[in-house]
């Protein structure tokens, strides 16, 4: 039975251009198969089938304008059931069932702990000067203590809960607090204990802290201007061992490993390991800090110095936190699109307490929780300190961050006291010492770890009568052993253990430690630790004897590493351990295979002349991914990353086409359910729609753009942005992703300064090129025609996802409607354009006076017209060469330079732009809708005159008109400003010149762009 095909509900929009036929007469098609693509002056979306069967007849064709309801096709249905089957809105009733499932899955918790504790439980009598019944609140936190007693600790928090929800409703507004006593989160009774030789294990961090703190001394020595750190790692070291010797599994070709972002400048440490191991050497330890020859290590964790070494750059404070929740949600979707297994990985990310100020550290914590990342753990070594002095001295860093995180849906493990106190607190049945150390602010506490035992027990011990007598039988010494739980590989162990076990959030694990923990009166605990770089003989004599390193005095004097026989137990050790958990860590490697690049022939569209049709560029990149989501090869590996801006750049048509990512799919039925762009969140959906939130979405950039090496399967990202909130908002993270060797696209849409037009200062972009200019492996270009972008955005695929270059792509796309001239025949053309240059357009009828004209973006547009008007108006003819890159050419012209100035005796080279400009005539002018310096990048190898125009100056709203004439690169000011180069180069009379400017209207004291 024949059945028709309709145009479906498309929104708002009337008469709207079918620009495709993806099938004709005689196919046979199947539900969901794309039919035709239609295009309104915004987007493109193409219209799938409902009906699967044979096509019987096209009642469309391009250039046709169609509404809803107009007939697509006949088809002779194949199945009478599809008739009535409804594509949109999707059936919801199924993605909840499956969304319901997979939370069901990720719900299943542990088993409830139904340890019912034997020994007597840790009753806290919090002893409250304001308690006006203390007698009752004895009973209460009695019961409390016989629930955990008999019914466990699951109950009685299952209980408090109740009550503070009974209170609520009862009209009592009791806040609710999201901190803990100042003490341990998982109880002693409840701890995991290591299978580890504990003997041995110290035997080792003793060796790695050692050769950590003498490389950084050496260095120092020799070079007092390298700097690096002591201090830190020597706060960490516990943390670090205890994840290398028994949770960090490495990538091997059974399991795809753990994925470790160090904190950066603990890097010593790890190189310090690497030593022990044997995958480092002395002279490699000698050469810390030295990167300039090969072979040196790097200072901070940095990819592309030592790119099979480190795979996270974290130096720059905050980025590793939101890169390290990005990459573990990327994690999770590749396993929810079905590219990698879900075999149990885990990202964990090692920050500093003061770190945690920066806002980006705290920023994307809540995504975290909200995307149930249990894939993901963070360990905060809260040693107090920062680089100046305290984190918090008047209050208590452990305690703000539990709140923060505990309050964002984390699950939060404290790990503040080592295992020396475990019998003080048991024996604190009056509640003073919980007291005393609730009460301690972190000031008091680093000041005590700079001090002595004596003054710890006048100090903190001191505080009440309880606390004093509570140590009575120890002696100082003693006490000042009473250690730290970010020191005891015990609570390390058994923190770790229960957050690589935790199903459902993210967890936290928040250390205490004490910075340069061993350095003795010089750097332990003391504000200046940060900067030691240099130990003198005694300090390096205390922390031998400190960690008992098997070194004579002379060879403490010499500073000299110490690195065990090959055959010890402590080097077999750690080399079984690593053995064990797959290999060694951190180690990038990639065995990605490249994508192969589509058929040249997949934009040819883009190289014929849009005719009467108009569109932006930012239209005609969403039409090439459209026809890229055809290609086998390269649609599943797309990955567009949007910050809420899918419908600014007519994207929308994406969210039915290919999904947008959400792990529990999608629980609602959408408002626009019955449209054909209708929200379609999906768990296997491939938009990364990251809601305002560049630097979230740049992170996600970066996490699919290092897929390659993090999960071995090569993507393509692609962030389109507001290109004003792209690099100056996100600059260190593009950085950072240029260190990592990301690949992929970024696109600044919505480009330059006058072309946005109706928005204002803080959304007009002149001068992203610049920015981007700035990083050395970014490819950038501001292409005009719809030609030039496939051009470039192909040799784009082909050269970092096919030959594997580490390199990205950041190119600007507007927003200005107009039609595209077909592709130049030229053979030179394709070279030109990805080279930066090539020449679009001659004006020769009158061969007196000639100018060359550069442009580039819309502002290209505006020199063709205004070359038009000096042909036409004033016998001046013109060649037009559009510039797609600016930053190219002046890379090339530097290269050449450079080349020639070092071979004096050689031929000269030419730069590109010499090769194109040098037989031309006529001075140049140069403009595109950035700061002049964009285009006056060039001058420097251009041997003419050469003048500039550009939009410098403060951004504003208006139209297009009027800005251009404001910033002066409107076809008019490029027609009096070419007269008036060309009066200054003596070929006309300046008469045409003044003319020109007082036909235009143009103001001469108006003042520069720049000052108003
Ligand atoms: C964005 C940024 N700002 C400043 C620095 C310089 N810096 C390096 S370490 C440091 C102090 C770090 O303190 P914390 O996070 O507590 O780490 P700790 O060394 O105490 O473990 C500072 C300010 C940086 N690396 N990055
Ligand atoms: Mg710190």
């Amino acid at each position: 039975m024949s059945e028709k095909l309709l145009v479906p509900d498309i929104g708002d929009f009337e008469k709207v251009e079918v620009i495709e036929l993806l099938v004709k007469k005689g196919d046979q098609i199947k539900v969901n198969d794309p039919v035709v693509t239609i295009e309104s002056d915004k987007s493109s979306v193409e219209i799938p089938s409902t009906i699967s069967g044979l096509i019987d007849s096209v009642s469309v064709k391009v250039g046709d304008k169609v509404s809803k309801g107009d007939l697509l096709l006949s088809i002779v249905s194949s199945d009478s059931k599809q008739v009535t089957e409804k594509i949109i809105p999707k059936d919801t009733e199924k993605l909840i069932i499956e969304a319901e499932e997979a939370l069901k899955k990720n719900n299943i918790k542990e088993e409830p702990s139904k340890t019912i504790i034997k020994e007597k439980p840790q009753v806290i009598k919090i002893v409250n000067q304001n308690d006006i019944d203390p007698v009752e609140t004895n009973e209460w936190l009695e019961s409390l203590s016989a629930v955990i007693n008999r019914d466990g600790n699951e109950r009685a928090h299952y209980l408090i809960k109740e009550l503070m929800n009974k209170a609520y409703m009862e009209g009592a507004n009791i806040p609710h607090s999201q901190t803990t006593p100042y003490i341990n989160t998982i109880p002693v009774s409840e701890e995991v204990k290591s299978t580890g030789d504990q003997n041995i294990e110290r035997r080792i961090r003793s060796l790695i802290r050692w050769n950590a703190a003498a490389m950084v001394v050496r260095a120092n020595k020799k070079f007092p201007e390298l700097g690096g750190h002591i201090g830190t790692f020597a706060s960490a070291a516990t943390l670090y061992d205890v994840g290398m010797n028994h949770f960090w599994r490495a990538k091997n070709e059974n399991f795809g490993g753990d994925l470790i972002y160090f904190q950066g400048h603990c890097a010593p440490g790890i190189y310090s390991r690497a030593f022990l191991e044997g995958r480092l050497n002395e002279k490699q330890l000698d050469n810390f800090r030295q990167e300039v020859k090969p072979g040196g290590l790097s200072s901070y964790p940095h990819p592309w110095l030592m790119p099979d070494f480190w795979q996270f750059p974290t130096v720059s404070m905050g980025l590793g936190p939101m890169l390290a929740i990005y990459q573990a949600r990327f994690m999770k979707y590749l396993i929810n699109r079905g590219f990698i297994k879900d075999d149990g990985r885990k990202v964990w990310a090692f920050l500093g307490d003061g770190e945690m100020d920066e806002p980006e550290s705290l920023g994307a914590i809540g995504l975290a929780a909200r995307e149930k990342l249990d894939n993901l753990i963070f360990v905060v070594n809260c040693n107090l300190q920062r680089l100046d002095g305290p984190v918090r001295g008047n209050g208590k860093i452990i305690q703000e961050l539990e709140g923060i995180f505990r309050g964002a849906g984390w699950n939060v493990i404290k790990v503040i006291w080592g295992s020396y106190w475990d019998p003080l607190l048991a024996n604190d049945k009056s509640g003073h010492l919980v007291k005393a150390m609730n009460e301690t602010v972190d000031g008091e506490y680093q000041a005590m770890k700079a001090r002595d035992g004596a003054y710890v027990r006048e100090k903190f011990f001191g505080k009440f009568p309880e606390t004093k007598k509570l140590i009575s039988n120890l002696s100082d010494t003693d006490v000042w052993r009473l250690n730290r739980g970010g020191h005891d590989p015990h609570k390390v162990y058994a923190a770790y253990d229960k957050a690589s076990k935790n199903i459902g959030s993210p967890t936290v694990i928040i250390a205490k430690t004490i910075k340069g923990y061993g350095m003795g009166k010089t750097g332990e605990s003391v504000n200046t630790t940060h900067q030691t770089k240099k130990l003198d003989i005694d300090d390096l004599m205390y922390y031998r004897d400190r960690f008992d390193v098997p070194l004579t005095d002379e060879q403490v004097k010499n500073i000299e590493y110490y690195k065990p026989d090959e055959n010890s137990p402590e080097i077999k050790y750690i080399k079984k351990r690593r053995l064990d958990l797959g290999g060694f860590i951190p180690s990038r490697t990639t065995y990605a295979k490249p994508i192969l690049s589509p058929p040249s022939d997949i934009f040819d569209n883009m190289k014929v002349s849009t005719g009467e049709k108009q569109m932006s560029t930012t239209m005609a990149l969403v039409r090439m991914l459209t026809n890229l989501l055809r290609d086998k090869n390269v649609a599943p590996r797309l990955v567009p990353i949007i910050p809420d801006e899918a419908r600014t750049f007519g994207m929308e048509g994406f969210f039915q086409k290919i999904g947008i990512y959400a792990h529990e799919g999608q629980k609602y039925e959408p408002e626009d359910s019955a449209q054909l762009s209708s929200y379609r969140e999906e768990k296997s959906g491939q938009v990364l729609e990251e809601g305002i939130n560049e630097a979230g979405a740049m992170s996600s950039w970066i996490a699919a753009g290092t897929s390659y090496t993090n999960h071995d399967i090569e993507m393509i990202p692609i962030y389109l942005f507001y290109s004003m909130f792209g690099f100056q908002r996100i600059g260190d993270l593009a950085w950072a992703g240029a260190d990592s060797q990301s690949r992929g696209f970024l696109i600044g849409a919505t480009a330059g300064r006058t072309t946005l037009a109706g928005e204002g200062l803080q959304h007009q972009d002149g001068h992203s090129h610049l920015l981007a200019s700035t990083i050395p492996n970014c490819l950038s270009y501001d292409p005009t025609f719809h030609y030039e972008l496939a051009v470039i955005f192909r040799e784009g695929l082909r050269r970092m996802h096919e030959k594997k270059e580490n390199i990205f792509y950041y190119i600007t796309t507007m927003n200005e409607n107009y039609s595209h001239p077909e592709m130049p025949k030229d053979k030179n053309c394709e070279e030109g354009i990805l080279k930066g240059m090539y020449k679009i357009r001659e004006f020769n009828k009158f061969k007196k006076t000639k100018i060359q004209f550069l442009g580039s973006g819309t502002i290209l547009r505006e020199m063709i017209a205004g070359a038009e008007i000096l042909q036409n108006e004033y016998q001046i003819d013109s060649e037009i060469w559009s510039v797609t890159s600016f930053n190219e050419l002046r890379r090339d012209g530097m290269e050449v330079e450079r080349y020639n100035l070092l071979n004096p005796d050689k031929e000269p080279k030419k730069s590109f732009v010499e090769l194109c400009l040098e037989k031309t005539e006529g001075p140049i002018m140069a403009a595109s809708d950035y700061m002049r310096m964009n285009s006056d990048q060039i001058r420097p190898y251009i041997n003419k005159s050469f003048y500039s125009l550009g939009t410098d100056g403060f951004g504003r709203s208006d139209t297009r008109k009027n800005l251009r004439n404001f910033f002066e690169v409107d076809k008019e000011h490029i027609v009096a400003y070419g007269l008036s180069v060309l009066a200054k180069e003596q070929l006309i009379a300046s008469k045409y010149a003044s003319e020109a400017i007082k036909k235009y209207n143009i103001d001469k004291n108006k003042p520069m762009p720049t000052k108003l």
